[in-house]
């Protein structure tokens, strides 16, 4: 497979709600979509990078720079493309973990498309749907929160996961407990916005019996999460401290965590995600699928991925419309609780034509 042209595309889609984290507010989903034309036909893939470097050091138009300026060029001058190659050549340029991402899904998907297979069959999936959750962020005040659970759980959810940050952590917790009862699976993420010596207070979120409590302290800190795994019941999850395989062995070698959040942006692609899971299933350790707020591209691939053994809780890939009354896709619906997993060659899904145009922003040619 060789690539002939790729097209760089900036859409922005407006969130249904604004979407508040320990890091910010979006109310608009900005993402970069990669279209490569190879001579075996079309590849796409989304980047999952935000507007700025907040959740990780990538953002939006850095990664469209080193696509278009190191990416594509090294790719048009490998000759015969596979998606293994590409990870391999890419691994000479450092970080930019979710650009890569990019442009490997999209090698992936034009070659899968090329053979007929699906990319849940390609990685090892064995379930043909997946049970979803949904990621509920801080709102101004705990009725409003406790109205947005209720929603949440009346369309199916599996699993409620509040965003927290200090000052906002154990009173919504009650609050919901109080209100929907010890039953309802529930998590807790804090996107890094603790200190150690939080320590004990976070400890006083083991009496709700949560599934898990994600990423409390900065990506780097494995310390104060080994510490705060060994000081707590519930078991500790981590997000954007994992950002290889490579990461994941050397978290559990060090207790800082039991549970992995698996973001395949944040790790440079679909396949250093599957071995993520293989690291934590040799581990005996379950891993979930972590979201980005993705477009009905990246949805569809993360179904894929979640559609592996190791995949034990439910993910964050929740219906299309908890975040867009418009994708730049047909939209997925939850049925049961449960997002069913695309089975058509490829990603199993492309961008419909006219909503593509519609929210495109920017586009752009890049040839060899
Ligand atoms: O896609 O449903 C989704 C969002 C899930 O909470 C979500 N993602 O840290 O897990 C996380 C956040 C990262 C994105 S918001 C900064
Ligand atoms: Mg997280």
């Amino acid at each position: 497979m060789k690539l002939s042209a790729a097209e760089l595309r900036f859409v922005s889609l407006p969130l249904v709600t604004p979407f508040r984290t320990s890091l910010g507010t979006q109310a608009v989903r900005n993402a970069l979509v990669l279209r490569l034309e190879t001579s075996l036909g079309e590849g796409w893939a989304e980047c999952v990078a935000d507007d700025e470097p907040s959740y990780s050091p990538e953002y939006l138009t850095g990664a469209a720079d080193v696509i278009r300026r190191l990416f594509l060029p090294k790719l048009f001058a490998m000759g015969e493309l596979d998606p293994a190659g590409v990870a391999v050549a890419l691994d000479g340029f450092r970080g930019h973990p979710m650009a890569k991402s990019a442009v490997e899904t999209a090698v992936l998907d034009a070659s899968l498309r090329a053979t007929g297979m699906c990319l849940s069959t390609y990685l090892g999936g064995v379930r043909r749907r997946v049970p979803v959750g949904v990621s509920v962020g801080i709102t101004d005040t705990i009725d409003e929160l406790l109205g947005l659970v209720d929603r949440y759980l009346t369309a199916g959810y599996l699993r409620i996961k509040l965003k927290i940050e200090p000052g906002w952590d154990i009173e919504p917790v009650r609050a919901v407990r109080e209100t929907f009862g010890s039953s309802v699976p529930l998590t807790v993420d804090a996107n890094t916005a603790y200190r150690p010596g939080d320590i004990r207070h976070l400890r006083g979120l083991d009496e709700f019996g949560l599934l898990l409590v994600e990423q409390p302290f900065p990506p780097e800190d494995l310390h104060s999460h080994a510490r705060l795994a060994a000081a707590m019941e519930t078991p500790l999850c981590l997000d954007e401290s994992i950002t290889s395989a490579r990461d994941a062995a050397t978290a559990l070698r060090q207790g800082a965590c039991s549970v992995i959040n698996i973001k395949p942006g944040r790790v440079g692609g679909y396949l250093e995600a599957r071995r993520v899971h293989d690291v934590a299933q040799a581990h005996g350790v379950p891993v979930w699928c972590g979201g980005m707020l993705e477009t009905g591209l990246g949805r569809a691939a993360n179904l894929a991925l979640a559609s592996l053994p190791g995949f034990q809780l439910p993910g964050d890939i929740s219906a299309t419309a908890r975040y867009y009354t418009q994708d730049i896709t047909e939209p997925f619906s939850l049925a049961d609780g449960h997002l069913e997993v695309p089975t058509a060659p490829g990603i199993g899904i492309t961008p419909d034509p006219a909503s593509l145009a519609r929210l495109t922003t920017s586009t752009e040619w890049i040839t060899p």
